[in-house]
């Protein structure tokens, strides 16, 4: 049992949900790996939404509203820490929401679904097929997934997904600490955020937005300027470390 007063509270008690969802086979033993380098890029940030991540916040609520079929794509990490917001952000987006999963099993789809589904969450179920180009288990998607999507919010996605749903003409989205991942550089939108930060910060902006403000945060994105943003912070927050 962690102290509230302890000074790393919030950053323990995260780390012992997801160790609890990896002990029942939510999260993969990968997945702790994952959530230790997003958290090393977090403390480098702050641990706090800058004003960059929220203008990007922003813009990813303004392409989820002005999409055709907007998809969410779900991976154990994001269950285990965010399955009440992906509700939120479903119900303000319209969004169909897919379990897809790197480390693929039935067992787990059904233990990451359950969860979702268990904090009301509608998520697609049925029928996958390897419609994705990728030659691992990211490839498998729901005919109303990420294979139909225009725009998809993928929040800690591998790399090569991430190149494949761009390289097919898809609006993504990422959700990624680390600015300088191969995901976060294939992605047409990357939220240097944390993640249970930024699902919160894009319903609140889907919940604000008309659709004049849409149509002119998607005209002015530029990626490359979210990621520099996110590196100068890190680079301004080294260099005053020690004062
Ligand atoms: O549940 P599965 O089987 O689909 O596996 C999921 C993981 C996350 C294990 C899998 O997708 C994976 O291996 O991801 P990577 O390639 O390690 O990439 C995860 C990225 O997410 C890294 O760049 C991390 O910095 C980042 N990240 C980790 N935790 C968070 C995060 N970004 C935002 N919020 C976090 N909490």
């Amino acid at each position: 049992m962690i102290s509230p007063d302890h000074p790393r509270y919030r950053s323990l008690e995260v780390r012992e949900r997801l160790a609890w969802f990896a002990r029942e086979g939510v999260v993969s033993p990968e997945g702790l790996a994952a959530h230790g380098r997003g958290e090393a890029f977090d403390y480098l940030l702050g641990e706090k939404t800058t004003e960059s991540a929220l203008l990007a916040e922003r813009t990813a609520a303004a392409m989820l509203l002005s999409a055709r079929h907007p998809v969410i794509s779900v991976n154990g990490n994001t269950a285990a820490l965010a399955a009440r917001e992906i509700r939120y952000l479903q119900k303000a987006t319209r969004a169909a929401v897919e379990v897809n999963l790197f480390h693929r099993t039935p067992e787990r789809v059904a233990k990451v679904t359950r969860l979702l589904e268990g904090h009301g969450v509608e998520v697609l179920e049925g029928e996958v097929e390897r419609l994705i180009p990728v030659s691992h288990d990211r490839g498998w998607s729901h005919h109303d997934g990420a294979a139909a999507a225009d725009v998809i919010l993928v929040p800690l996605e591998d790399g090569d997904r991430a190149e494949a749903l761009v390289s097919m003409g898809k609006s993504v989205i990422a959700i990624d600490l680390n600015p300088l991942s191969r995901t976060a550089r294939a992605a047409t939108l990357t939220i240097v955020d944390e993640v249970t930060r930024a699902i919160p910060a894009i319903t609140r902006a889907a919940g604000e937005l008309s659709p004049g403000e849409c149509e002119r945060l998607i005209s002015r994105l530029d990626n490359s300027n979210f990621l520099q943003a996110a590196l100068d912070e890190i680079a301004g927050r080294l260099s005053h470390a020690l004062d």
